[in-house]
């Protein structure tokens, strides 16, 4: 059976392109550095977003503990959302790996972390206290329902972090999906920060891989990181060579994600028992909740309905399901889901 599968733009395969590239690519052992695929790749990451230079690595999530632990050193302390992905759904790699202690403030439902927060959750120099080294923000935000964050709005946390000698992580995953939605190069929307990591196996569809991208001397450092955590996988220009056509090719046509993302959202919101924040989704994200008056099934029972249907929905809690648009669902698979919607509830 062929699933319409809306869990994650995770579960997106390579493009056939991809697949040519991968065969055809040149590589060498990248932990040399010398693997030609790999070494392009970075280059071209980290031009796309106005870095000195990018590092290839296994996964968003190797990306972004890498970066934090090249930031800070064991004890000290960085700001984050209490639902970032970095939060919620890495496994606690910084402070098992890195002795990172965390400080979490609440994100506001666009994504943000309020200025107020984050001023009152930097400390003070005090023997008692951890030094507060890193604040790290997410674009776009996943579990804030895929919204993208303003170029403005960084530029006011870079500012504060600045004031305060602290340095800025972005996790940019779906960055370029931020900056489609919002008309802006991902350069735009990164310029104030001192690290970011994107992602090439999301709505991007390459197998695998994730550039950190920074100043050379962060890099530098992030690199012997990921040797430590062994994310050094020599002859890894196949998986590079995807990645390359994800950002050359892969960047500009997120906007039919986000416009099939549109139109599921304003079909499930005419279901009766269905209901969605109205101001989202602005990216490839759909997130929706059963009302009160649909709580007799969970929404785990409701994802089951729709498997036997041939739909793949996330639960996300036990009255909602995420669910995300990329390359392999088309207008068609919209419509069916939205049928399925309809004869489960
Ligand atoms: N997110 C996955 C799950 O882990 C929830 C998904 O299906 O959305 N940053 C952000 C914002 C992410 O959404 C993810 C993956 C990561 C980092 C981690 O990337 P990987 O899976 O490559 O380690």
């Amino acid at each position: 059976m062929k699933y319409i599968d809306l869990r994650s733009d995770t579960v997106t395969q390579p493009t056939p392109a991809m697949r040519q590239a991968m065969a055809q690519a040149e590589v060498g052992d990248d932990v040399y550095g010398e693997d030609p695929t790999i070494n392009r790749l970075q280059e071209l990451a980290a031009n796309m977003v106005g870095k000195e230079a990018g590092l290839f690595v296994p996964s968003g999530t190797m990306s972004n503990l890498a970066a934090m632990l090249a930031h800070c050193t064991r004890g000290d302390e960085v700001i984050l959302g209490n639902k970032a992905h970095t939060f919620l759904y890495e496994a606690g790699g910084i402070s098992a790996l890195g002795g990172i202690h965390s400080c979490q403030i609440p994100n506001q439902p666009d994504g943000t972390l309020a200025l107020e927060d984050i001023r009152a959750a930097i400390r003070p120099d005090d023997v008692h206290e951890p030094i507060t080294r890193l604040i790290t923000l997410e674009n776009t935000h996943n579990r804030c329902g895929g919204v993208a964050i303003t170029a403005e709005y960084t530029q006011s946390v870079g500012e504060l972090a600045r004031e305060h000698d602290i340095r800025l992580h972005l996790d940019g995953a779906r960055l370029f999906n931020a900056a489609v939605t919002l008309g802006l190069n991902a350069e735009d929307l990164v310029k104030p920060v001192d690290s970011v990591s994107i992602c090439l196996s999301k709505g991007l569809c390459a197998p695998a891989g994730s550039v950190l991208c920074g100043s050379k001397e962060f890099i530098r450092g992030a690199h012997r990181i990921r040797k430590q955590l062994g994310g050094g996988m020599r002859q890894a220009g196949i998986l590079a060579a995807a990645g390359i056509v994800a950002l050359e090719s892969m960047v500009d046509r997120l906007v039919e994600d986000h416009r099939r993302a549109k139109n599921l959202a304003q079909g499930l919101a005419k279901i009766p028992g269905l209901y969605i924040r109205p101001e989202i989704p602005q990216t490839n994200m759909v997130f929706v909740h059963l009302s009160d008056t649909t709580r007799l099934l969970k929404a785990e029972q409701i994802e089951q309905r729709l498997l036997e249907r041939g739909i793949r929905v996330g639960t996300v809690g036990p009255w909602s399901f995420r669910l995300v648009t990329h390359y392999w669902i088309d207008d068609q698979d919209i419509e069916l889901t939205l049928t399925a919607f309809g004869e489960v509830l």
